[in-house]
């Protein structure tokens, strides 16, 4: 009876061990049929109840040794009690070795390894209420930059809105003043008009023209001197002058004269050369030069043949309104006279646009004569139109640029579906490592600082969140790493590079860097922007609101 009693415990022992090493959710499976018989789990054999986990794999799919590791790749499941369980592959399953995700030490046979997983639980029950705790005071600075987001959104939208009717406004004042320089310039256009009735210019134009017409002339009696300087050259060289023409002769002897050239007859007699003859290519050259006298105001035939297409070209009108400044100069002290001169900048332009208006109807009535602009007013109105055009661009650029950072702010690329990364725009994180301070500006650009002097690298401009294809953007893994890139140029080598690996701190900082490769670099650091919030609320794609909130 009491050997009944003995082999109690050991049965409840050995029911024990058959399970060992399953998983929670098999064990259900691990039970023995009426006939102590187990079927493997791929229902390929039946077997009998001893022969499960007694360290001879006889199931195909190693299913009846989840305990002993005599199956391979079998996963064994350490329950870690106190801690939590854990899966080993069967390979590490009784080798002698104590595994630290087994600290119950049910891998090995009994008395190998100690169970420490009270231990190890406490440690660990410590560590992750410590990091719980940063994390909860991380979400609370998280959930102050979404709030800033916020602010900056509604500070944008005020921008939009402002701007937007600015802009309206200013349009209307563009088209206005566009009005106003136009009528002012055509206004100009009938003043030089009239300005181009005046004898002077009248005169100016037609001796202008005389002239021209005088140059085309000498330039048509100049080609036709030529032809015939031709003509006789080829006559005086070519004539026979045994048959005594007289008509010939004279007419050669005439041309010899003209041109200042020896008779032909006597070339190559006593010392006339070839030269001296004539005989050459260009015989208008040989016309004699009469050296006239010239008047001191005259133009010599040089300057004739170089300056007059230039005077010829000249701007007429352009002359005629500068000879009209210089003969209508003010008088001193006619400001005392000018209305605009006393009056306000900001009335300016109505004062003006009265003025013109006036003026064009006392014109048109005959009440005074037609007394126009003058340039200065044109080209102050034209300023004036000039200005307010500038002024409309840049109120644009402002709207544009708003609703560009509006755009950013609530972007899973950007700064975030909660804008929590915003506030963090700009900011310089830096840290000392060997010779160098390495500094990033998040969102901005990343640098390496020699400490001892020297110059500065660019370590590359803010590029993208996590670009691996295996990161959703939006999830939490996709803003744990920021890449900056190209920097300054390595010797010999790549442009620089940093990798930014964030976690979730209570601060902005930057805990390490690393040189992993020449030029590539690897920081790291802590941001409360990742300290998503503990009570879950926010979704696992990022796309719902912390503490409940409905952003958007
Ligand atoms: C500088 C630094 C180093 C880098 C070398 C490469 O000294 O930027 O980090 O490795 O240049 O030549």
């Amino acid at each position: 009876m009491l050997w009944l009693l003995l082999l109690l415990p050991l049965r409840t022992l050995g029911a024990f061990e058959k399970t060992l090493g399953v998983s929670p959710d098999l064990i259900s499976k691990y039970v023995p049929s009426k006939s102590n018989t187990w079927t493997c789990l791929d229902g390929s054999k039946t077997i009998s109840w001893d022969d499960v986990n007694d360290d001879s794999c006889d199931c195909a799919d190693g299913s009846d040794e989840p305990g002993t590791g005599a199956c391979p790749n079998q996963p064994f499941y350490c329950k870690n009690e106190g801690h939590i369980g854990s899966f080993i592959p069967s390979s590490r399953v009784r080798d002698g070795l104590c595994e630290t995700s087994c600290c119950d030490g049910s891998d090995e046979r009994p008395g190998v390894c100690g169970n420490v997983c009270q231990e190890v639980g406490q440690a660990y029950k410590k560590k992750v209420e410590e990091e719980m705790k940063i994390r909860k005071t991380g979400a609370k600075i998280r959930s102050t930059y979404i709030a800033y987001a916020h602010k900056e959104k509604k500070r944008l939208d005020g921008v939009i809105e402002s701007s937007a009717a600015e802009i309206a406004i200013q349009e209307k004042e563009v088209s206005r003043l566009r009005d106003i320089a136009e009528r002012a310039e055509s206004l100009s256009a009938a003043a030089l008009e009239l300005k181009q009735q005046s004898p002077l210019y009248i005169s100016l134009i037609t001796h202008s023209n005389a002239l021209k017409s005088l140059q085309r002339e000498h330039k048509k009696h100049l080609e036709r001197e030529k032809e015939l300087s031709n003509i006789l050259d080829a006559l005086r060289t070519g004539y026979n002058p045994n048959y005594q023409d007289m008509a010939v002769l004279e007419a050669v002897r005439g041309w010899e004269e003209i041109a200042g050239l020896p008779h032909i007859n006597d070339v190559g007699k006593d010392s006339v050369s070839d030269e001296e003859a004539g005989v050459q290519e260009d015989t208008s050259s040989a016309v004699v030069e009469t050296n006239e006298e010239l008047d001191d105001e005259m133009w010599s035939a040089e300057e004739l043949d170089k300056d007059l297409d230039d005077l010829l070209n000249s701007d007429y009108v352009s002359l005629l309104l500068e000879h009209d400044e210089y003969v209508q100069s003010p008088p001193e002290g006619s400001v005392l006279f000018n209305l605009a001169s006393y009056l306000p900048d900001s009335i300016l332009p109505q004062y003006e646009e009265f003025r013109d208006a006036l003026t064009t109807w006392l014109v048109t009535l005959g009440v005074i004569k037609g007394e126009t602009p003058s340039s200065t007013d044109t080209s102050r109105s034209r300023q004036a139109l000039t200005d307010a055009e500038n002024n409309l661009n840049s109120l644009k650029k402002e709207k544009q640029t708003a609703e560009n950072d509006l755009k950013e702010i609530f972007n899973i690329h950007g700064y975030g579906y909660e804008g929590e990364w915003k506030k963090l725009d700009g900011t310089c994180l830096r840290t000392d490592v060997g010779d160098y301070t390495y500094e990033v500006c998040l969102f901005g650009e990343a640098k390496q600082i020699p400490k001892k002097g020297g110059s500065t690298f660019s370590l590359g401009k803010f590029a993208s969140w996590n670009p691996s294809t295996d990161v959703k953007p939006g999830d939490e893994s996709y803003y744990q790493k920021q890449i900056y890139n190209r920097g300054t140029r390595c010797w010999n080598g790549p442009e620089r590079n940093v990798v930014l690996l964030l976690s979730c701190g209570t601060e902005n900082v930057l805990n390490s860097v690393v040189e992993l490769e020449k030029c590539e670099y690897q920081f790291t650091g802590t941001t409360p922007a990742l300290c998503r919030p503990l009570d879950g609320s926010e979704g696992k794609d990022g796309k719902k609101s912390y503490g409940g909130k409905d952003e958007l």
